[in-house]
């Protein structure tokens, strides 16, 4: 009888430890494994190993670059002379390192934009650099930021504007098409590790008058057969959705989750289509976090009238709280100039940018303090309050299932100020708050100090401060049990 009590307890603590060993793998186990499980059931649809990669870099730099930096256009016509394509000094690792520098884990550029001129030396097309006097008609712009990301570490994004003013065969649909897919599996066979793919989906007329019908199931296919890691971009996804705005803000709520039958197709424009954007939804059966996309100028391209519109500090912070705080990614413009480097005030902005960050972020008074709930999910430490504060990123607190309100409170040590919290939730596991709030003991009293609605990847909150020593993340409505993988406090002197 003891023998068997001593097995049961022995075995009740390897599944615990295979329970949440597991937790950051959501797919099946295979058929010869044990059937270890993750330690709560996750709520579907589940986020992809690229997915969770993408949303956990946080920050991406567009390049917009191209004829358009030499017209002053932000559209180009299609109709430009190769020949004004001539940055005089065009440094790639110039806007790698200054991408780095300000804590960019990704770089996008547009190989094409909407005029039709490719930065590389497509076999396809007249319309390129090697037709332009730059590097003797020898340079190939994506080689060169190819490259530069290689050496510096950072991860490698094209934009392949489908929409081309200048290509004879758009409006042709079956032959532009083929076009398109020769241009993508160049631009997919010859740069190495391509990390996201960037499609907007604009639709112009043809020079014919006609207007082209894109085949996306086809260029997705040449993306998925020649770069399977990579994570496709449009506002129809598959992977990646557009926010529904170019100011760079995610709806408040952000689910990641969307009905993919609301945006069929890059481009859509039925009903709906901009709440889904924004906002996804709670029970949305496809995967499809949101990326917000904004320009650190007006213009999407360099404009030398813009040189002194760059966005403040407070701006980019701002912005920073609005996009990667309600669960989504910030993609932040920075166009080179016409020299071919990024403007020496636009790469101090992002510097200034990091620092300001690692200024509210460097201490968080939460970490590693005692923790404690309202409830837990199983005995033991697997999801014990402590692992929401702890330094270990997959680790989470998931609450006891069937409990339709739960908190977690977190002791100080000593009354502290705090004006930024910061909330994630393990998203491998799906995603599950729709409503939290945060509250401070004050002379016996539990007073909300902040409420936010979802939660995801990562909720960033910035409320007036409170000094407190015992603060609460009370969580109202979740669509399943909660669980949280990490809860952070913060005091800002300056406003954040
Ligand atoms: C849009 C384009 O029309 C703009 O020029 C810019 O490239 C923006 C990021 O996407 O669809």
């Amino acid at each position: 009888m003891r023998t068997t009590a001593f097995l049961l307890l022995v075995s009740a603590v390897a599944c615990l430890f295979l329970c949440s060993a597991r937790y950051g793998s959501a797919a099946p186990a295979a058929a010869s494994e044990p059937a270890a499980r993750p330690a709560i059931v996750p709520l579907g649809p589940l986020p992809t190993p690229q997915q969770i990669a993408w949303q956990r870099g946080e920050l991406t730099l567009f390049l917009h670059f191209g004829v358009n930096t030499f017209t002053d256009r932000e559209w180009g016509l299609g109709n430009e002379d190769e020949k004004i394509f001539n940055p005089t000094r065009l440094d790639a690792r110039q806007w790698v390192r200054a991408a780095k520098a300000g804590g960019f884990k990704t770089v996008i550029l547009t190989a094409k934009h909407h005029d039709g001129f490719c930065l590389w030396p497509s076999k396809y097309t007249e319309h390129s650099v090697k037709n332009s006097p730059w590097r003797g008609g020898k340079g190939d712009v994506v080689r060169e930021l190819a490259d530069a990301c290689r050496h510096e570490g950072l991860k490698l994004g094209l934009y392949l504007s489908p929409w081309d003013r200048h290509e004879k065969s758009y409006g042709d649909s079956p032959r532009y098409n083929q076009h398109y897919r020769n241009q993508l599996t160049e631009l997919m066979s010859n740069y190495g590790p391509i990390a996201e793919v960037w499609f907007d989906g604009a639709c112009g007329e043809g020079p014919n008058g006609k207007r082209q019908q894109y085949d996306w199931k086809s260029f997705i296919e040449v993306i998925r057969r020649l770069q399977p890691q990579a994570v496709i971009f449009s506002d129809a996804g598959p992977d990646i959705r557009w926010i529904g705005n170019e100011a760079g803000i995610a709806g408040d709520p952000c689910w990641a989750a969307v009905d993919p039958a609301v945006v069929p197709y890059p481009g859509s424009d039925g009903p709906g289509i901009h709440e889904m954007l924004q906002h996804g939804l709670p029970r949305g059966s496809v995967w499809r976090p949101g990326e917000s996309d904004v320009s650190i100028r007006p213009g999407w391209f360099w404009h030398a009238a813009e040189n002194d519109k760059v966005r403040s500090v407070d701006n980019l912070v701002d912005l920073y709280f609005k996009s990667v705080g309600r669960n989504s990614l910030l993609l932040l413009n920075v166009p080179p100039n016409q020299e071919g480097r990024l403007s020496d005030g636009d790469v101090r902005r992002l510097a200034e940018f990091h620092a300001r960050l690692g200024q509210i972020f460097a201490t968080d008074l939460a970490a590693g303090r005692p923790a404690t709930a309202s409830s837990v999910h199983a005995p033991g430490e697997a999801f014990a309050p402590g692992r929401a504060v702890d330094a270990d990123a997959d680790s989470y607190w998931a609450a006891a299932d069937g409990q339709d309100a739960s908190w977690l409170e977190v002791d100080l040590g000593s009354p502290k100020s705090i004006n930024v919290v910061r909330i994630e939730e393990p998203i491998a596991l799906g995603q599950r708050v729709e409503a939290f709030r945060l509250e401070a003991l004050d002379a016996g009293q539990w007073r909300t100090v902040a409420e936010g609605s979802t939660i995801g990847h990562k909720r960033l909150l910035r409320f007036p401060a409170v000094a407190a020593q015992r603060v609460r993340l009370a969580i109202d409505k979740s669509l399943a049990t909660p669980a949280i993988s990490s809860f952070g406090l913060y005091y800002v002197t300056a406003a954040p």
